[in-house]
């Protein structure tokens, strides 16, 4: 299976990336980690982007904050699919980092997920490497099943506790 590499702005972006590492973690997919920034340490960041089809990643995730440009960084310097993670920062609840995320020019896309989004990342991340891959198919299908029975209980309790009839 291909590799799914994820890069953060900063260590202070972790929380967020280990949502991320977790779900990948659950459904047996390889990843690696790295800080890269846009900013701080663009060269690397270049560097990663430009090798990262022929290291064997099938998918990139890019999580940072604030002027977050880390996710278009990498997607201008390679053609595999990019999910993008706006992380919350000190101000502006997120909201800097989701539009900086979020509004790419045509022709250089990012695949962006919630403020924060770091589980829903994963899930793409996998959905995608899981057109080629009938077994991850069905681990996603069957998460799907699990979720749907979780709802369906809570919906149970809850008309319990609260339901007249
Ligand atoms: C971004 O700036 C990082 O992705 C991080 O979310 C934010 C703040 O970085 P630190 O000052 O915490 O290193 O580049």
């Amino acid at each position: 299976m291909k590799k799914v590499g994820i890069v953060m702005g900063s260590a202070s972006d972790l929380p967020v990336v280990q949502k991320a590492v977790d779900v990948l973690g659950r459904f047996d997919i390889p990843y690696e980690v790295h800080i890269y920034s846009a900013h701080r340490t663009p060269e690397q960041a270049r560097e990663f982007a430009v090798n990262a089809r022929k290291k064997g990643y099938g998918v990139l995730i890019a999580a940072a904050g604030m002027a977050a440009h880390l996710a278009g960084a990498i997607a201008a310097n390679t053609t595999l699919p990019v999910i993008g993670i706006p992380c919350k920062g000190p101000m502006l609840e997120g909201m800097d980092a989701l539009l900086s995320t979020v509004q790419m020019p045509t022709g250089i896309p990012v695949a962006t997920v919630a403020i924060n989004g770091g589980a829903n990342a994963a899930l793409l991340a996998a959905q995608i490497l899981a057109v080629e891959d009938t077994a991850l198919a069905e681990k996603l299908d069957a998460k799907r099943k699990m979720d749907e029975a979780d709802v369906l209980k809570k919906d149970w309790e809850i008309a319990q506790q609260l339901n007249q009839n």
